[in-house]
């Protein structure tokens, strides 16, 4: 079985993000051999620093890592392609899918999304110029889509960790993290956001001491703003029972590790914020904002699943936080709330990954796929 995925890096990370998870998975569980063609070699290298963001070929994990040219150089074409969030085959790529004797699976792979309406879309082809049939791909929450990333180890690795307070303390230390030993963990992931201030103000404000992780990323700007000074990776600045601790950008595992250890985690995009579900520690998502607000759509369709057999306090306050994280407003009143709830929601995100992860995984899903077409 072979495959070849398509990625072109939009922004940030979630795209390469997404298909170097799903390609390693692919090789790892499936026995498939796996091209992954990317156009930004430097956006792999980020989350994955064994990669070389100059090299046209190289084997990472088992998976053949090749940059997608803006001139296409002709290669045979795999039996399963993988077109990541419709970012557009090449010409000639195409004109030699439909060229193949034996038919090619042709994927669109499409972004997450818990509206109702992508049951209905998942799986469903649509008829190319080209002749050829392109299927779309939903990955999602409910039965009728097509799950989520989670490899086969991934969640007795996180129950590793959480179940031992030394080996947390080692990998943490390995970060250069020490927390004290009353101190809520807290990661943060996010976009430029006009709340960090209010909230950080309130963590600063509260009885139990927050140790904050931020991970170098867009937020920066943002928290020294805040903290009225520039900050390097490694530093600890304290405000009241705040401690807030810049970290470098990490390997995807260890970035993966962290949300494990975490008693909260905010994060952001796509990927990070399924990662954060898997940690099964509760989470603030920062959605990706759309042109016209489009994603607000999307945010509100995931809260009304994720909240389903909360009380009704917990659902306001996770609603509350939430929304004031997502408008850039004040997150004093929301945050006061869910400290009320914390153990609710805690025991919420347990129960939310234990049962998401009784469904088939994407890569699993998109093999059976395969097997259903062929
Ligand atoms: O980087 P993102 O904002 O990506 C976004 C979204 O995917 C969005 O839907 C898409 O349209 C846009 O990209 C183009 O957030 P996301 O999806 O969480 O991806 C971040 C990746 O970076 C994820 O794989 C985790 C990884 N990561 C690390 O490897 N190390 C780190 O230190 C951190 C913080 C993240």
């Amino acid at each position: 079985m072979k495959w070849d995925i398509f990625c072109r890096v939009v922004d940030n990370y979630g795209d390469i993000g997404v298909t170097w998870r799903l390609a390693r998975q692919l090789v790892a569980e499936q026995g498939a051999e796996v091209r992954l063609w990317v156009d930004d070699l430097a956006a792999l290298a980020r989350i994955c620093p064994q990669a070389d963001a100059d090299s046209d070929c190289q084997l990472l994990s088992g998976v053949e890592v090749r940059h997608w040219p803006q001139t296409w150089q002709a290669v045979k074409p795999a039996d399963v392609v993988i077109e990541a969030f419709a970012c557009d085959l090449p010409d000639d790529y195409v004109a030699a899918m439909a060229a193949r004797t034996r038919p090619v699976l042709w994927l669109n792979l499409e972004y997450l999304s818990a509206e109702s309406w992508v049951e209905g879309c998942h799986g469903l082809p649509s008829m190319q110029g080209s002749g050829l049939q392109k299927f779309f791909f939903f990955p999602g929450f409910t039965a009728g889509t097509g799950g989520l990333l989670r490899e086969s180890g991934l969640l007795a690795a996180r129950d590793r960790l959480q179940g031992s307070a030394e080996a947390r303390a080692r990998f943490l230390a390995s970060l250069g993290v020490s927390p004290g030993a009353n101190a809520r963990l807290v990661s943060l992931f996010a976009y430029e956001n006009a709340a960090l201030e209010s909230w950080l103000d309130a963590l600063a404000g509260a009885d139990i001491p927050t140790h904050l992780l931020v991970p170098e990323g867009r937020i920066l700007g943002d928290l020294q703003h805040w903290a009225g000074s520039p900050l390097e990776p490694g530093q600890v600045i304290r405000r009241g029972a705040l401690s807030v601790q810049l970290l470098p950008f990490m390997q995807q595992e260890q970035y993966d590790a962290l949300l494990w250890c975490c008693d909260l985690n905010l994060v952001r995009g796509e990927d990070s914020f399924v990662r954060a579900q898997w940690a099964g520690r509760p989470l603030v998502w920062h959605i990706y904002p759309q042109q016209d607000d489009a994603h607000l759509e999307k945010l509100d369709a995931f809260m009304a699943l994720y909240c389903q057999g909360l009380s009704g306090e917990a659902q306001a306050a996770l609603r509350a936080v939430w929304q004031a994280w997502n408008a850039g407003e004040d997150m004093a009143p929301g945050w006061e709330a869910w400290l009320q709830c914390a153990e609710e929601l805690a025991a919420h995100a347990r129960a939310w990954a234990r049962r998401q992860a009784v469904r088939a995984d994407l890569a699993a899903a998109l093999v059976q796929f395969y097997r259903n077409w062929l």
